[in-house]
Protein backbone atom coordinates (compact mmCIF):
# COMPACT_ATOMS: atom_id res chain seq x y z
CA UNK A 1 0.00 0.00 0.00
CA UNK A 2 2.45 2.39 0.96
CA UNK A 3 4.02 2.83 -2.86
CA UNK A 4 3.19 6.39 -2.80
CA UNK A 5 2.97 7.47 -6.18
CA UNK A 6 3.00 4.95 -7.96
CA UNK A 7 -0.85 3.92 -6.35
CA UNK A 8 -3.72 5.09 -8.84
CA UNK A 9 -6.29 6.52 -6.12
CA UNK A 10 -9.91 6.42 -6.97
CA UNK A 11 -11.92 9.50 -6.67
CA UNK A 12 -12.56 11.02 -3.05
CA UNK A 13 -16.55 11.10 -2.31
CA UNK A 14 -18.24 13.10 0.10
CA UNK A 15 -16.49 14.58 2.54
CA UNK A 16 -17.78 15.14 6.48
CA UNK A 17 -16.22 17.65 8.62
CA UNK A 18 -16.56 16.23 11.90
CA UNK A 19 -15.94 18.79 14.72
CA UNK A 20 -16.21 17.68 18.45
CA UNK A 21 -17.54 19.81 20.84
CA UNK A 22 -17.71 20.71 24.72
CA UNK A 23 -18.39 24.21 25.60
CA UNK A 24 -17.99 25.40 22.54
CA UNK A 25 -21.22 28.21 22.32
CA UNK A 26 -18.91 31.13 21.19
CA UNK A 27 -17.23 29.20 17.90
CA UNK A 28 -19.65 26.88 16.85
CA UNK A 29 -21.97 28.84 14.66
CA UNK A 30 -18.64 30.97 13.24
CA UNK A 31 -17.01 28.09 12.44
CA UNK A 32 -19.68 25.92 10.92
CA UNK A 33 -20.30 28.84 8.82
CA UNK A 34 -16.76 29.13 7.66
CA UNK A 35 -16.50 25.07 6.63
CA UNK A 36 -19.73 25.95 4.34
CA UNK A 37 -18.06 28.24 2.96
CA UNK A 38 -15.04 27.17 2.51
CA UNK A 39 -16.01 24.00 1.18
CA UNK A 40 -19.55 23.91 0.13
CA UNK A 41 -20.09 20.59 -1.18
CA UNK A 42 -18.66 19.15 1.76
CA UNK A 43 -20.92 18.18 4.93
CA UNK A 44 -20.69 19.05 8.72
CA UNK A 45 -21.23 16.48 11.71
CA UNK A 46 -21.14 18.32 15.50
CA UNK A 47 -20.17 15.96 18.00
CA UNK A 48 -21.73 17.07 21.54
CA UNK A 49 -21.06 15.73 24.16
CA UNK A 50 -24.34 17.40 26.30
CA UNK A 51 -22.19 20.44 26.61
CA UNK A 52 -23.75 22.57 29.47
CA UNK A 53 -23.19 25.81 27.28
CA UNK A 54 -26.11 24.60 24.73
CA UNK A 55 -23.84 24.12 21.92
CA UNK A 56 -25.86 21.20 21.00
CA UNK A 57 -28.61 23.46 20.84
CA UNK A 58 -26.68 25.85 19.00
CA UNK A 59 -25.93 22.82 16.60
CA UNK A 60 -29.61 22.13 15.51
CA UNK A 61 -30.20 25.25 14.86
CA UNK A 62 -27.91 25.44 12.26
CA UNK A 63 -28.60 21.86 11.01
CA UNK A 64 -32.68 23.25 10.89
CA UNK A 65 -32.11 25.76 8.02
CA UNK A 66 -29.42 23.52 5.99
CA UNK A 67 -29.64 19.77 5.19
CA UNK A 68 -25.60 19.48 4.87
CA UNK A 69 -25.12 20.25 8.96
CA UNK A 70 -25.92 17.05 11.36
CA UNK A 71 -25.35 16.93 14.56
CA UNK A 72 -24.82 14.19 16.98
CA UNK A 73 -25.83 14.51 20.42
CA UNK A 74 -24.11 12.11 22.90
CA UNK A 75 -24.62 11.93 26.48
CA UNK A 76 -21.72 12.91 27.92
CA UNK A 77 -18.32 14.20 28.38
CA UNK A 78 -16.04 10.89 27.21
CA UNK A 79 -12.98 12.66 25.76
CA UNK A 80 -12.04 13.60 22.06
CA UNK A 81 -11.03 10.43 21.22
CA UNK A 82 -14.54 8.98 22.12
CA UNK A 83 -16.04 11.64 20.04
CA UNK A 84 -14.28 10.96 16.79
CA UNK A 85 -14.50 7.28 16.92
CA UNK A 86 -18.68 7.60 16.84
CA UNK A 87 -18.37 10.18 14.38
CA UNK A 88 -16.31 8.09 12.24
CA UNK A 89 -18.45 5.43 12.71
CA UNK A 90 -21.59 7.81 11.64
CA UNK A 91 -20.03 9.00 8.50
CA UNK A 92 -18.81 5.31 7.48
CA UNK A 93 -22.37 4.20 7.95
CA UNK A 94 -23.80 6.86 6.36
CA UNK A 95 -21.56 6.58 3.06
CA UNK A 96 -18.86 9.33 3.15
CA UNK A 97 -16.24 8.92 1.05
CA UNK A 98 -13.93 10.93 3.16
CA UNK A 99 -13.92 11.98 6.93
CA UNK A 100 -12.25 15.24 8.11
CA UNK A 101 -10.91 16.14 11.66
CA UNK A 102 -11.55 19.85 13.01
CA UNK A 103 -11.52 21.44 16.52
CA UNK A 104 -14.03 23.92 16.80
CA UNK A 105 -12.14 27.03 18.05
CA UNK A 106 -10.87 28.19 14.79
CA UNK A 107 -7.48 27.00 15.38
CA UNK A 108 -8.05 24.30 11.97
CA UNK A 109 -8.58 27.28 9.76
CA UNK A 110 -11.20 25.95 7.05
CA UNK A 111 -9.74 27.96 4.40
CA UNK A 112 -7.32 25.48 4.52
CA UNK A 113 -9.14 22.56 3.53
CA UNK A 114 -9.23 22.53 0.09
CA UNK A 115 -5.14 22.19 0.19
CA UNK A 116 -5.76 18.97 3.14
CA UNK A 117 -8.39 17.76 0.22
CA UNK A 118 -6.31 18.14 -2.83
CA UNK A 119 -3.58 16.60 -0.97
CA UNK A 120 -5.74 13.60 -0.39
CA UNK A 121 -6.39 12.93 -3.96
CA UNK A 122 -2.80 11.36 -3.67
CA UNK A 123 -2.76 9.64 -0.18
CA UNK A 124 -4.61 7.61 2.27
CA UNK A 125 -4.40 10.20 5.03
CA UNK A 126 -3.43 13.62 5.05
CA UNK A 127 -2.25 15.51 8.50
CA UNK A 128 -2.22 19.39 8.63
CA UNK A 129 1.01 19.80 9.95
CA UNK A 130 2.40 22.76 12.00
CA UNK A 131 5.80 21.34 11.90
CA UNK A 132 7.11 20.71 8.19
CA UNK A 133 8.24 23.62 6.42
CA UNK A 134 5.64 26.36 6.03
CA UNK A 135 3.85 25.17 8.65
CA UNK A 136 3.53 27.81 11.80
CA UNK A 137 1.78 28.89 14.62
CA UNK A 138 -0.06 31.90 15.94
CA UNK A 139 -0.27 32.88 19.09
CA UNK A 140 1.08 30.12 20.99
CA UNK A 141 2.59 30.49 24.11
CA UNK A 142 6.29 29.11 24.35
CA UNK A 143 5.15 26.58 26.85
CA UNK A 144 2.74 25.21 24.46
CA UNK A 145 4.82 25.10 21.30
CA UNK A 146 7.90 23.56 23.32
CA UNK A 147 5.05 20.52 24.64
CA UNK A 148 3.46 20.17 21.53
CA UNK A 149 6.76 19.57 19.60
CA UNK A 150 8.45 17.21 22.70
CA UNK A 151 5.35 15.12 21.98
CA UNK A 152 5.79 14.66 18.49
CA UNK A 153 9.37 14.70 18.50
CA UNK A 154 9.22 11.49 21.19
CA UNK A 155 6.07 9.77 19.44
CA UNK A 156 8.33 9.61 16.03
CA UNK A 157 11.29 8.38 17.72
CA UNK A 158 9.80 6.06 20.06
CA UNK A 159 6.74 4.73 17.81
CA UNK A 160 9.37 5.10 14.57
CA UNK A 161 6.66 7.52 13.00
CA UNK A 162 8.28 9.13 10.18
CA UNK A 163 5.73 12.17 10.74
CA UNK A 164 6.83 15.80 12.01
CA UNK A 165 3.12 16.58 13.71
CA UNK A 166 2.09 13.65 15.22
CA UNK A 167 0.01 15.23 18.16
CA UNK A 168 -1.74 17.55 15.43
CA UNK A 169 -6.15 17.03 15.05
CA UNK A 170 -6.85 18.64 11.53
CA UNK A 171 -6.53 15.58 9.39
CA UNK A 172 -8.16 14.16 6.12
CA UNK A 173 -9.17 10.30 6.38
CA UNK A 174 -10.11 8.42 2.87
CA UNK A 175 -12.70 5.41 4.14
CA UNK A 176 -10.88 3.24 3.29
CA UNK A 177 -7.96 3.99 5.46
CA UNK A 178 -10.35 4.43 8.47
CA UNK A 179 -11.70 1.10 7.92
CA UNK A 180 -8.28 -0.31 7.78
CA UNK A 181 -6.26 0.49 10.47
CA UNK A 182 -8.37 -1.19 13.57
CA UNK A 183 -10.45 1.68 14.52
CA UNK A 184 -12.68 -0.67 17.12
CA UNK A 185 -9.50 -1.51 19.27
CA UNK A 186 -8.95 2.45 19.84
CA UNK A 187 -8.97 3.45 23.51
CA UNK A 188 -7.54 6.72 23.64
CA UNK A 189 -9.20 9.53 24.28
CA UNK A 190 -7.05 12.74 24.64
CA UNK A 191 -3.61 14.32 22.36
CA UNK A 192 -2.79 10.24 22.03
CA UNK A 193 -5.73 9.42 20.27
CA UNK A 194 -4.02 11.19 17.59
CA UNK A 195 -0.86 9.38 17.96
CA UNK A 196 -2.66 6.44 17.92
CA UNK A 197 -4.29 7.00 14.77
CA UNK A 198 -1.24 8.21 12.79
CA UNK A 199 0.69 5.52 14.69
CA UNK A 200 -1.62 2.52 12.86
CA UNK A 201 -2.22 4.19 10.04
CA UNK A 202 1.94 3.90 9.54
CA UNK A 203 1.83 0.56 10.56
CA UNK A 204 -0.62 -0.26 8.37
CA UNK A 205 1.28 0.41 5.34
CA UNK A 206 -0.74 3.67 4.23
CA UNK A 207 0.52 7.01 2.01
CA UNK A 208 0.51 9.15 4.91
CA UNK A 209 1.16 12.65 3.92
CA UNK A 210 1.49 16.10 5.69
CA UNK A 211 0.51 18.92 4.72
CA UNK A 212 1.47 22.57 5.98
CA UNK A 213 -0.99 24.72 8.18
CA UNK A 214 -0.99 27.74 10.23
CA UNK A 215 -2.51 26.51 13.69
CA UNK A 216 -4.65 29.58 15.07
CA UNK A 217 -4.47 29.79 18.96
CA UNK A 218 -8.12 29.62 20.36
CA UNK A 219 -9.34 33.06 21.35
CA UNK A 220 -12.76 32.26 22.51
CA UNK A 221 -13.98 30.04 24.76
CA UNK A 222 -12.21 27.83 27.57
CA UNK A 223 -9.36 25.29 26.40
CA UNK A 224 -9.93 21.06 27.52
CA UNK A 225 -6.63 20.82 27.80
CA UNK A 226 -5.44 19.47 31.21
CA UNK A 227 -2.66 17.55 32.97
CA UNK A 228 -4.54 14.64 32.67
CA UNK A 229 -4.33 14.52 29.17
CA UNK A 230 -0.43 15.07 28.96
CA UNK A 231 -0.36 12.02 31.56
CA UNK A 232 -2.07 9.79 29.49
CA UNK A 233 -0.53 10.57 26.09
CA UNK A 234 3.07 9.94 27.85
CA UNK A 235 1.85 6.84 29.49
CA UNK A 236 0.08 5.24 26.28
CA UNK A 237 2.72 6.46 23.91
CA UNK A 238 5.66 5.33 26.55
CA UNK A 239 3.72 1.58 26.61
CA UNK A 240 3.23 1.44 23.03
CA UNK A 241 6.75 2.03 22.17
CA UNK A 242 8.17 -0.36 24.97
CA UNK A 243 5.86 -3.06 23.82
CA UNK A 244 6.55 -3.13 19.81
CA UNK A 245 10.29 -2.47 20.61
CA UNK A 246 10.10 -5.92 23.30
CA UNK A 247 8.10 -7.21 20.18
CA UNK A 248 10.88 -6.84 18.07
CA UNK A 249 13.33 -8.38 19.97
CA UNK A 250 11.25 -11.28 20.73
CA UNK A 251 10.52 -11.71 16.91
CA UNK A 252 6.99 -10.60 16.91
CA UNK A 253 7.44 -7.31 15.08
N1 LIG B 1 -17.28 16.01 22.09
C1 LIG B 1 -16.19 16.36 22.78
N2 LIG B 1 -15.37 17.31 22.30
C2 LIG B 1 -14.28 17.65 23.03
C3 LIG B 1 -13.96 17.04 24.26
N3 LIG B 1 -12.80 17.58 24.71
C4 LIG B 1 -12.43 18.51 23.79
N4 LIG B 1 -13.32 18.55 22.77
C5 LIG B 1 -13.28 19.37 21.57
O1 LIG B 1 -12.09 19.04 20.89
C6 LIG B 1 -11.52 20.18 20.27
C7 LIG B 1 -10.10 20.42 20.80
O2 LIG B 1 -10.16 20.80 22.17
P1 LIG B 1 -9.38 22.07 22.75
O3 LIG B 1 -9.90 22.44 24.08
O4 LIG B 1 -9.37 23.13 21.71
O5 LIG B 1 -7.98 21.45 22.97
P2 LIG B 1 -6.63 22.09 22.55
O6 LIG B 1 -6.74 22.60 21.15
O7 LIG B 1 -5.61 21.08 22.86
O8 LIG B 1 -6.46 23.27 23.59
P3 LIG B 1 -6.30 24.83 23.28
O9 LIG B 1 -5.03 24.96 22.48
O10 LIG B 1 -6.20 25.47 24.57
O11 LIG B 1 -7.50 25.24 22.49
C8 LIG B 1 -12.50 21.33 20.55
O12 LIG B 1 -13.40 21.43 19.47
C9 LIG B 1 -13.20 20.85 21.81
O13 LIG B 1 -14.49 21.40 22.00
C10 LIG B 1 -14.86 16.04 24.76
O14 LIG B 1 -14.67 15.46 25.82
N5 LIG B 1 -15.94 15.75 23.99
MG1 LIG C 1 -7.92 24.15 20.72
Amino acid sequence: MNDGGQRRYGPLGTALVIIPTYNEAENIKSIVGRVRSAVPEAHVLVADDNSPDGTGKLADELAADDDQIKVLHRKGKEGLGAAYLAGFRWGLDHGYGVLVEMDADGSHQPEELPRLLTALKGADLVLGSRWVPGGRVVNWPKSREFLSRGGSTYSRLLLDVPLRDVTGGYRAFRRETLEGLGMEEVASQGYCFQVDLAWRAVKAGFHVVEVPITFVERELGDSKMSRDIVAEALWRVTSWGVGSRVGKVLGRG
